[in-house]
């Protein structure tokens, strides 16, 4: 039976996080949750060690200041990796992430190194999103689609499962990304290791409580890191066409 860590990364969120921790071991009783708490001025962190206190399946890994989503997402691989679970999952606190879709990730990951719940694919769904968050999504979908030729609907999605066989063979000391654009890295990532990628259609939810951490400057990462690695990837391409020639 393999051993499953749900990594939910917070800043923030004391008014959501109780609610999404309780959903996901209703759901997926079997799994272990970490915490990764970026010193959130709110008292999630202290919230969600007491919570941890009291239930052997939860963990809090507290940081000191807000070091990005790919950080804290990366503090949590390695805690993960360390303690040998074999399936590691990434999944907002905001309740966008519906734990009752967990099991069906965690059911296709038999299939794939990397199990992506998403949105635009045939099923997927976003309930109560403003316009402009709709045009952001699929723009950013399409622009990283076109630039790097990725083939995958929603490569900046959140919700994933990731083996741990895999992790290990990345580099992940040499992720630098750290807003929302460290999804596409590293979906980007798998897909140049050699592994395979799946898609299950979820319905993403608007968050009901707390506040968005997307900014313009997470917006400018994205489309900065994005455009360099399409243009590098674009002029090996080149290169090995030229190569292929002689
Ligand atoms: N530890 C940590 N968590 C973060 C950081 N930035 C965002 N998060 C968490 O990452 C998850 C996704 O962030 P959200 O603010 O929900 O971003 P979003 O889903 O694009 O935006 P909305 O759902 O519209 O608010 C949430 O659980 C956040 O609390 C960070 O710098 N550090
Ligand atoms: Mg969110």
């Amino acid at each position: 039976m393999s051993r499953t860590l749900v990594i939910i990364p917070t800043y923030n969120e004391r008014e959501s996080l109780p609610r999404q921790l309780d959903a996901v071991l209703a759901a997926a009783p079997e799994v272990d949750i970490l915490v990764v708490d970026d010193g959130s001025p709110d008292g999630t962190g202290d919230w969600a060690e007491s919570r941890s206190r009291d239930d052997a399946r939860v963990q809090v890994l507290r940081r000191t200041a807000k070091d990005g989503l790919g950080a804290a997402y990366l503090a949590g691989f390695a805690w993960g990796l360390e303690r040998g679970y074999d399936l590691l999952c990434e999944m907002d606190a905001d309740g966008s992430h519906r734990a009752v879709d967990l099991p069906r990730l965690l059911a296709r990951a038999g299939e794939a190194d990397l199990v992506i719940g998403s949105r635009w694919v045939d099923g997927g769904e976003v309930v109560n999103w403003p316009r402009h968050r709709l045009w952001l999504s699929t723009g950013a979908n399409t622009y990283v689609r076109l630039a790097l030729g990725l083939r995958v609907k929603d490569a900046t999605a959140g919700f994933r499962v990731y083996r741990a066989t895999m992790l290990r063979r990345l580099d992940l000391a040499a992720v630098e990304s750290q807003g929302y654009c460290f999804q596409v890295d590293m979906a980007w990532r798998v897909i140049r290791a050699g592994g395979s990628v799946v898609e299950v259609p979820i319905t993403f939810v608007e968050r009901e409580a707390g506040t968005s951490k997307m900014s313009g400057a997470i917006i400018r990462e994205a489309l900065i890191k994005v455009t360099a690695w399409g243009a590098a990837h674009r002029a090996r391409q080149a290169a090995g066409l030229v190569r292929g020639r002689h």
